[in-house]
């Protein structure tokens, strides 16, 4: 090749890594075009009340780390708070809900991980049921560019992020809106009792690497051989329920942490007397507090009871 041939091909690769470097989605929090939702926004009417979480290994590559194991499944409970459990490379949590999630107009639900400053991903893939068997994957797109592996220190850019979990850092839920799944045979979207995240396993290099939906491999941070590798779960905020509309409550009642050592919390009872009893019905507790300490309560199964509502809970 000459001289100018050369140049030109530079060009036509700088040309295309421009134009194919997109950045086609929304923004970080706060900036206009932005779809992240702040946790203390009106619109989330309820938070997911149960998550049960499969963990990943710290290195999908070296097995012999064993699993990833900050947090607890309870610290993705209830309202966003930057307690998060962390799945680990590949590992997944399922939420369910007081009552199903509809589709609304507009975002139905929002995802919550700790991400400490913009732009820093971790991100997991995102999967709707209404029987708790068959699973619908959002279809997510990453443009971020592979050239060069993200680590644990990387910036990315969340504008390449669509329909992946972990896209914002904490405090603000990346949306998501079920008309994107609708005319899935099996799949009421009117009636979503489960929300599977799965952890994005992000080696742009070997073949254990995750894909989009487009066929694209994510690059994510990797490797992450630490107890809180891989997405850190924090919350799953509630926008739309049909049946918390028709019943007209629109917020439904929850305890965290649980199980508990010391204060236990209470979200959503109203004011008025509650009523800890043990597992053979024996009134322990009364109060009006909406914060509990059972440290007097002994290791077991107790029951939290104000008028028809009864949340049960462990004391650890
Ligand atoms: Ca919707
Ligand atoms: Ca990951
Ligand atoms: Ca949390």
């Amino acid at each position: 090749m000459n001289k100018s041939k050369v140049l030109l091909s530079i060009l036509c690769v700088f040309v295309f890594q421009y134009f194919s470097l997109a950045q086609s989605f929304a923004p970080e929090p706060e900036v206009s075009g932005s779809d992240a939702i702040h946790k203390d926004s009106s619109i989330f009417i309820n938070w997911a009340n149960e998550v049960s979480i499969t963990r990943g290994p710290l290195n999908i590559q070296d097995p012999n780390l064993g699993l990833s194991n900050y947090g607890a499944a309870y610290d993705a409970s209830f309202i966003a708070d930057n307690n998060v459990v962390s799945l680990g490379d590949g590992g997944q949590a399922i939420a369910t809900f007081a009552e199903p999630i509809s589709n609304g107009e507009g975002p139905d639900f929002a995802i919550f991980e700790n991400g400490f400053a913009n732009h820093y991903m971790e991100l997991a893939f995102v999967e709707v049921s209404s029987d708790g068997i068959n699973f619908t994957r959002f279809e997510s797109v990453s443009e971020t560019p592979t050239t060069t592996q993200l680590d644990n220190f990387s910036f990315s850019d969340c504008r390449y992020i669509h329909n992946l979990a972990g896209k914002y850092r904490v405090y603000y839920g990346t949306p998501f809106d079920l008309e994107d799944v609708s005319g899935i045979n099996g799949l009421d979207i009117n009636n979503i009792t489960h929300v599977k995240i799965i952890d994005v396993i992000g080696s742009v290099t070997s073949i254990i690497g995750s894909y989009d939906s487009q066929g694209n491999i994510i690059n994510d941070p990797y490797p992450t051989p630490f107890e809180s590798g891989g997405f850190d779960l924090d919350a799953i905020g509630v926008i739309h329920s049909e049946n918390l509309g028709l019943t007209g409550s629109t917020k439904s009642y929850g305890i965290f942490p649980n199980p508990v050592h010391n204060t236990l919390n209470m979200i959503g009872f109203p004011n008025g007397i509650k009523t800890i009893t043990n597992a053979i019905g024996e009134e322990i507790i009364s109060t009006r507090d909406h914060k509990i300490d059972v440290r007097i309560l002994s290791e077991g199964i107790y029951f939290i009871q104000q008028g028809k509502s009864i949340v049960k809970f462990v004391k650890e």
